[in-house]
């Protein structure tokens, strides 16, 4: 049995992930360390909670004390830190977080996952530590990194330390690189579920800019799949990226979401860009297919439906989330674009 830390596996991606791992197998402990912040959500997790092999331990990851204590508690030999602030809007209005969180709780990690000597440190990472594209090529694992926001450049931070622990420690660090996710249980600040939200009450749609900027789009369990294959033979030292080629320009999205729900374009809404907008984001992923062996399952085309119909059903889920501290944030953030 492993005894696998998964931090900020309250979220999006982590709880996806979690929900998956325990449904397939039932050798691995999942220890679930979690803030729960305003996208740490408990309620994700209802299918697993029960599980005999889950254990949820609330905790922040820059608390080295406490991080300590959960390595020894549960003789944790395996670490896969998904936990860190995820939003480019709200790093913009106000990044120190960013860097406590994505910096120095990647920092307390992996000192406690040498002070304990861990056999796998899996450090989940983005895209966004490349910067911007412009209309054509790709993203490799040997483009340089040229992260342009607070976010990115906090994740990019903490890729680097990451590295400097396996090259300076010989820790065993792996590091995956994923494109933009949509699926269930995402929070209702990202572009996706928020124009369903949004459509879903006949509120404008806010597009930044001209609409034109282009995220490369994979499935969350695509993503969750590769970080296990990732985890489990991924080598040390190593960067993987992660992606399903399936570039989309956001006002596209958001006219498909429309299409979908039956609404009319009127209520797109045309909002002051976003400071530093990447433009585009594109993966090359040939090197995880080639020496790993993974591919996407998921079309764009299948599963933004699929998701479309999870909000549908999902109503309670995502009113509870805006109807509290969501509210004031939507407040701040478009107050002052439109
Ligand atoms: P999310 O914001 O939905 O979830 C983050 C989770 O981390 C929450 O449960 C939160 O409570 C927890 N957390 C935050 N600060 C913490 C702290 N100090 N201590 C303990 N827990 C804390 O994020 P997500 O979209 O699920 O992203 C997960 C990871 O994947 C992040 O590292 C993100 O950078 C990366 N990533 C996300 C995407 C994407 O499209 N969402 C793409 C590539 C990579
Ligand atoms: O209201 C909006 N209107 C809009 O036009 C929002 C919220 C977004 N956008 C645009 C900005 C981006 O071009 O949509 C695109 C996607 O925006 P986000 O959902 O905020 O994602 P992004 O900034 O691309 O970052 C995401 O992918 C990489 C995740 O939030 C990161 O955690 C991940 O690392």
């Amino acid at each position: 049995m492993k005894n696998i830390l998964v931090t900020g596996g309250a979220g999006f991606i982590g709880s996806n992930y979690i929900n998956f791992i325990l449904n397939e197998r039932e050798d691995d402990r999942i220890i679930n360390l979690d803030k729960l912040t305003y996208a740490g959500n408990l309620e994700n997790l209802k299918d697993s909670e029960n599980k005999p092999n889950y254990i949820f331990e609330k905790g922040d990851i820059t608390n080295s004390e406490f991080v300590n204590y959960v390595f020894r508690k549960y003789e944790i030999k395996y670490v896969i830190n998904f936990a860190a602030e995820s939003h480019v809007d709200r790093s913009i209005l106000g990044s120190e977080i960013f860097f406590r969180t994505n910096v120095i709780g990647t920092n307390v990690l992996l000192e406690a996952a040498r002070r304990y000597t861990v056999e796998k440190f899996l450090q989940v990472s983005t895209d966004e530590v490349y910067g911007s594209l412009g209309p054509t090529g790709l993203f490799t694992e040997s483009t340089p990194v040229a992260p342009n926001s607070p976010y990115s450049s906090s994740k990019t931070s903490a890729d680097l330390m990451a590295l400097s622990f396996y090259h300076t420690f010989g820790l065993p660090v792996v590091i995956t690189r994923c494109s933009n996710n949509y699926g269930p249980l995402q929070f209702p600040e990202k572009l996706i579920p928020l124009m369903i939200i949004n459509c879903l009450n006949n509120k404008k749609l806010p597009v930044y800019g001209d609409g034109l900027n282009v995220r490369d789009w994979i499935y969350v369990i695509d993503h969750n799949k590769a970080i296990d294959l990732v985890f489990e033979k991924g080598r040390v030292g190593e960067v993987y990226n992660i992606g399903a080629s399936q570039e989309m320009k956001n006002i596209d999205i958001v006219k498909l979401i429309l299409k979908h729900l039956g609404k009319g374009e009127e209520l797109i809404e045309y909002v002051k860009d976003r400071p530093g907008h990447d433009r585009r984001y594109a993966i090359d992923s040939s090197k995880i297919q080639n020496e790993l062996g993974w591919k996407p399952s998921f079309r764009f085309e299948e599963a933004i439906g699929k998701t479309i119909d999870w909000y549908l059903d999902n109503k309670n889920w995502w009113q509870r989330i805006i109807s509290g501290e969501y509210q004031k944030y939507y407040e701040t953030l478009y107050g002052n674009r439109i």
